[in-house]
């Protein structure tokens, strides 16, 4: 499939989707949201890939929505037209594991995008923020939810409320990346992880992914016992006998994503 707005490739078993407005640096639009959810579905429904990255260049993973669409817009344009809801929020029902791989500016729209991934790993150039508090609008997709998810109330507050940026530093501090790495790494360091992630057992990673996932969206007991139905539920898989024969026979497990 041809996009105008991402440049998509695989690598081994890792679908790779970067994002390409370089001139608006990534700003999103409806457009690239679309093309970037149609990507995800694609990949996520391709069996021989196990786990997809998103990035963007090296300026800027996503600057934010793009101001200059937004700024013609009118209450029943983003009411009605549904902005947001209609396209932003596909990569949610992606099963497969989800990596930011963020250098430079991830802003408003594309912090939240960066947020809605499984993990960031960060570029030590990236810088992080929800800016719209100077541009006259709160954060609109899950800025003023996942941010204080991720990094406290106090540190969301502080980003949601001053529009200030956070480096990568500040960033791996705070939580909000699991890791920082050197920019010239980035790629490789997020690949290999992606790669990590689609040699296990698939079933097994897609069950890990929503039950973490959970620990968002219930009470710890009610997670708890989430938990404990999908761990049960990995006895009656291949890869679980594999999983464990392997160790005992000390040698790599050879999942069959049964
Ligand atoms: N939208 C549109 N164009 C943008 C955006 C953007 N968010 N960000 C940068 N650009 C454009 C600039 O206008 C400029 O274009 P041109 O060359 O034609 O003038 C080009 O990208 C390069 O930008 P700068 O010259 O400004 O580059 P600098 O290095 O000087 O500055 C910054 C980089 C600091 C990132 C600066 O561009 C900036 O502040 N950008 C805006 C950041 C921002 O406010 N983001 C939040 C947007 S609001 C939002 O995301 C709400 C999300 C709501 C949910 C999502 C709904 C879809």
């Amino acid at each position: 499939m041809s996009y105008e707005n991402i440049l998509t490739e695989t690598q081994g078993k890792v679908g790779v989707i970067r994002l390409n407005r370089p001139k608006a640096l990534n700003a999103l639009n409806d457009q690239l949201m679309t093309e970037l959810g149609e990507a995800l579905l694609a990949f996520d429904a391709d069996e021989a890939l196990g786990c997809i990255v998103i990035t963007g260049s090296e300026k800027a993973f996503a600057a934010g929505a793009d101001i200059t669409v937004m700024a013609g817009y009118n209450y029943m344009d983003v009411f009605k037209g549904e902005f947001i809801t209609r396209n932003w929020e596909t990569i949610r029902r992606v099963r497969k594991p989800v990596i930011a791989a963020v250098a430079g500016y991830a802003l408003g729209g594309g912090c939240e995008l960066a947020m809605m991934c499984d993990f960031i790993i960060a570029a030590d150039t990236a810088k992080f923020g929800q800016p719209e508090v100077k541009l006259g609008i709160v954060p609109g997709a899950g800025g003023t939810q996942r941010l204080p998810r991720a990094v406290s109330k106090a540190k969301a507050m502080d980003l949601c409320l001053t529009g200030r940026m956070m480096d990568a530093q500040e960033a791996e501090r705070a939580g909000l990346v699991s890791r920082v790495v050197a920019a010239d790494k980035l790629m490789d360091e997020a690949l290999a992880a992606a790669i990590t992630i689609a040699d296990m057992s698939q079933p097994v990673v897609a069950m890990i992914k929503d039950s973490v996932n959970r620990a968002y969206e219930s009470t710890l007991s009610e997670g708890i016992k989430y938990e404990r139905a999908m761990f049960y539920s990995c006895f009656a898989t291949e890869d679980q006998t594999e999983g464990m024969k392997a160790f005992m026979e000390k040698r790599p497990p050879n999942f069959k994503n049964q």
